[in-house]
């Protein structure tokens, strides 16, 4: 397999903590690809029309994106282990919703602030993003926790890698001071060996 892969997206990282956690990385090749909404730079259009990484191309032939997709794709590859059966699996999936819901709401704070021309920014727009990931931050800190401290799945992974963005390119905004325990559950989760190999760099 080939992943299509930057090592500052957190999208991407979502992809490769799943792919360290199931054991797969030895069989996925990682070729460097990079874009923005501004020019799709080296992602490879004809794989993904959306001009996203990140892209996984399959030994039986086809692309798939987005990361939802392609951990669902990995984590059936590695026998069902990571999106739990039962009534696990709706929370499961809700928190992973959450995760890359705050993921988009950073990403367009980041687009806004640093590809928009300064005179055409929004503060507004900023605000109204900020405004989701905050209230996201505050939801899990009240009625998450028990969820976080079960067995591991793909929504904690995607949370580990959303809240790690927080804190790459947002800190400044200072998540942690409003939910001290989501915040020492990030630091244990961060700790476990696939999630520090998929640091982004300095
Ligand atoms: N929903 C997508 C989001 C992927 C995404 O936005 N990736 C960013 C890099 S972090 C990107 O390639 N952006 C380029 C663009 O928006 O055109 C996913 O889960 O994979």
């Amino acid at each position: 397999m080939t992943l299509y892969h930057s090592a500052t997206s957190p999208y991407v990282r979502k992809v490769m903590v799943l792919a360290h956690e199931a054991g797969l990385v030895d069989r996925i090749a990682l070729v460097p690809a990079s874009g923005t909404p501004l020019d799709p730079g080296s992602v490879p259009l004809e794989a993904n029309p959306l001009g996203k990484v990140p892209v996984l191309t399959r030994p039986e032939g086809g692309a798939l994106y987005d990361s939802r997709v392609i951990c669902a794709y990995l984590d059936a590859l590695a026998g069902d282990r990571f999106y739990p059966q039962g009534a696990r699996r709706w929370d499961c999936l809700t928190l992973e919703a959450t995760a890359d819901g705050m993921l988009d709401a950073a990403l367009s704070i980041m687009y806004e602030t640093r590809l928009r021309a300064e005179p055409m920014r929004s503060d507004a727009i900023v605000a109204g993003q900020w405004s989701k990931i905050a209230r996201s931050v505050t939801l899990l800190e009240d009625r998450w926790l028990a969820y976080l401290a079960g067995p591991l799945c793909m929504g904690q992974m995607a949370l580990g890698c959303a809240l790690g963005y927080l804190d790459f390119r947002l800190a400044d905004r200072g998540w942690r001071k409003h939910a001290p325990t989501l915040s020492r559950w990030q630091d244990e989760f961060s700790a476990r060996d696939s999630m520090a190999m998929t640091t982004p760099p300095g």
